[in-house]
């Protein structure tokens, strides 16, 4: 990862206490992003030190996964243009802000991931390695 700004602010947008927060925050700022993509499905595994998420889905098909406060959500994945896919989240139960993530590669071959919370909007920029 080379960049990220605004992942504390996510967190206390979706109610997560200070000091949750910080260990969340510490964790974060190490992770590692392995991504596999056949056609239209992509495989992506996020790994920190206290927390390892997995997903599998197919463009245009709804998925279950966890919103970042790991609360179980409904996803759908769509293509935005040929390099970026959004994606809409529903929690399964409970209220909370409206939560979405988009990754696209840019020109330079970097994966930039957006998560959204609301008004908030977490940018976090990776790059091969
Ligand atoms: C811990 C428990 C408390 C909650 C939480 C939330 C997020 C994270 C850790 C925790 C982490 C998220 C990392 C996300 C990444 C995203 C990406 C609030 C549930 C375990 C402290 C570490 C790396 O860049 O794709």
């Amino acid at each position: 990862m080379k960049s990220s700004e605004n992942f504390e602010e996510l967190l206390k947008a979706l109610g997560v206490n200070v000091f949750l927060r910080k260990i969340a925050v510490a964790a974060a700022s190490r992770p590692s992003v392995e991504i596999e993509q056949q056609g239209e499905t992509l495989s992506i595994q996020t790994s920190t030190s206290v927390r390892t998420t997995h997903v599998t889905f197919t463009v245009g098909q709804t998925f279950n996964e966890a919103t970042v406060d790991g609360r179980p959500c409904t996803s759908f994945p769509i293509w935005d243009n040929d390099r970026k896919i959004t994606c809409e989240q529903t929690l399964l139960k409970g209220e909370g802000p409206r939560t979405s993530w988009t990754r696209e590669l840019n020109d330079n071959g970097e994966l930039v991931l957006t998560m959204n919370a609301g008004d908030v909007v977490c940018t976090r920029i990776y790059e091969r390695e």
